[in-house]
């Protein structure tokens, strides 16, 4: 009964001035309050009961509560006001609560305001009340992002062969930011000022450029400079001339000429313009086909490659030839120098043979008429076997001596055998 004893005696005036005039800071900005600060006031009218004394920068939620439960039991009516003009304050916030135990909140109130870095003092406005005043301290929100964005830069365009960009290229440039997000990309080409970027940048100016680049997130960490250097080149005139191209046949050759068991043809194209492309060659009359590597060639006859070269415009050269001939490898011998002769001795026919050993290994030679054999042994390279045969006739006819040569030639005996013919004779 004391409580409502109590409300009737309040001065109704400040019971009807209830709802104090607090813009909704937090809600026109459409942000969830994430601080609650509380003023609790009790039967003293010289000090809150409670009171914040430090809050962070941002939304934040405001309550006033003066009523039984926070020790007001008179039925006191309080206020809680920012100042608004008191210098060195801040006073960017509309803040005066009224309120009461027996007001239409239950002396309980809220209201939403956005706070800023600096001090605000408050007061209750209850004549007589003027001990009830303090300060609360904003400070900045701690920021949570500390980490630039990563920003990185990529050229595309039209390459040539040594890496430059012919005609133009552009510069494509990426950033990501992991916690609060990419604020802004930023580029500076060749020097020049930063400025936006918002795609890709043409460059088609020829020479070499530097194109600088950095960003920032929304929590004001922006990135190191980064820079990418590139060329842009003019482009080359149109290629109408088709590569130069020759080739080569290498391998053993023998006295005439020919390539004795394979040949090897080599193709080599030059193209000062746009370059090579395509090498092609045809064997014997065969079709054309790439050519990668000197083509061998091992079967025995005569030969033609065909071959042309195509530049990377297009154009191919005349379709120009080689001809040759691969033989097979002679089999192997015993070379001698064989000569016969006949001659009169007194009234006795002989015949003389004669083997030169033109070999480079020792031989053994065998000489053979119808008068008689002679085997020397280990002819040595340039001597001679000889033999002259006494035929025990005074005349004989026409003939032919065979002579036979043995030697070791690649591991293996090699017999060849030769004939001389020696004139008929009459002696005596
Ligand atoms: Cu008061």
């Amino acid at each position: 009964m004391a409580l409502v004893i109590l409300a009737v005696a309040l001065p109704t005036v400040w019971l009807s001035g209830v709802g104090a005039a607090a813009q909704d800071q937090g809600q026109r900005a459409g942000l969830a309050a994430e601080q609650t600060l509380v003023w609790t006031a009790d039967n003293s009218y010289t000090e809150y009961k409670s009171a914040p004394t430090t809050a962070t920068a941002g939304p934040v939620t405001i309550v006033f509560e003066t009523n039984a439960s926070t020790g007001n039991t008179y039925g006191m009516t309080h206020t809680l006001t920012f100042d608004d003009d008191s210098p060195g304050y801040n006073h960017d916030v509309d803040v005066n609560i009224m309120a009461s135990p027996f007001d239409t909140s239950g002396g309980r109130h809220e209201v939403q305001v956005t706070l800023t870095p600096g001090t605000y003092r408050y007061y209750c406005e209850i004549p007589g009340h003027a001990g009830m005043v303090g300060e609360l301290v904003v400070t900045s929100a701690e920021p949570t992002d500390t980490t630039p964005p990563q920003v990185s830069a990529s050229v595309t365009g039209d390459k040539n062969a040594d890496g430059d960009y012919v005609d133009s290229a552009a510069v494509t440039i990426s950033a990501t930011d992991d916690e609060s997000g990419v604020e802004t990309v930023e580029y500076a080409l060749d020097g020049g000022a930063f400025q936006a970027y918002s795609a890709p940048v043409p460059v088609d100016q020829v020479g070499e450029h530097t194109v600088r680049y950095r960003a920032t997130d929304k929590a004001g960490n922006t990135s190191e400079v980064q820079s990418v250097t590139f060329t842009v080149v003019a482009p080359q005139p149109e290629d109408t001339t088709p590569p130069e191209v020759s080739a080569s046949v290498s391998g053993d050759k023998n006295a005439d000429g020919d390539y004795v068991d394979s040949a090897a043809v080599t193709i080599s194209a030059t193209d000062s313009e746009s370059g090579v492309e395509t090498v092609e060659y045809a064997l014997d009359g065969g079709a054309f086909q790439a050519y990668s590597a000197p083509v061998p060639v091992d079967q025995v006859g005569e030969h033609t490659v065909r071959y042309r070269a195509t530049d990377k415009a297009g154009n191919t050269s005349e379709v120009q030839s080689v001809t040759f001939t691969v033989v097979a490898t002679p089999p192997a011998e015993t070379p001698l120098t064989v000569t016969a002769a006949s001659r009169c001795v007194g009234s006795s026919a002989y015949v003389a043979v004669t083997a030169v050993n033109d070999g480079d290994v020792p031989a053994t030679i065998t000489l053979t008429t119808p008068y008689g054999t002679k085997t020397v042994a280990d002819v040595a390279p340039g001597k001679q076997a000889y033999q002259s045969f006494n035929t025990r006739a005074g005349q004989i006819g026409a003939g032919k001596a065979t002579v036979t040569g043995t030697s070791l030639i690649n591991g293996e005996q090699v017999t060849t055998s030769y004939e001389a013919a020696y004139n008929a004779i009459s002696c005596g």
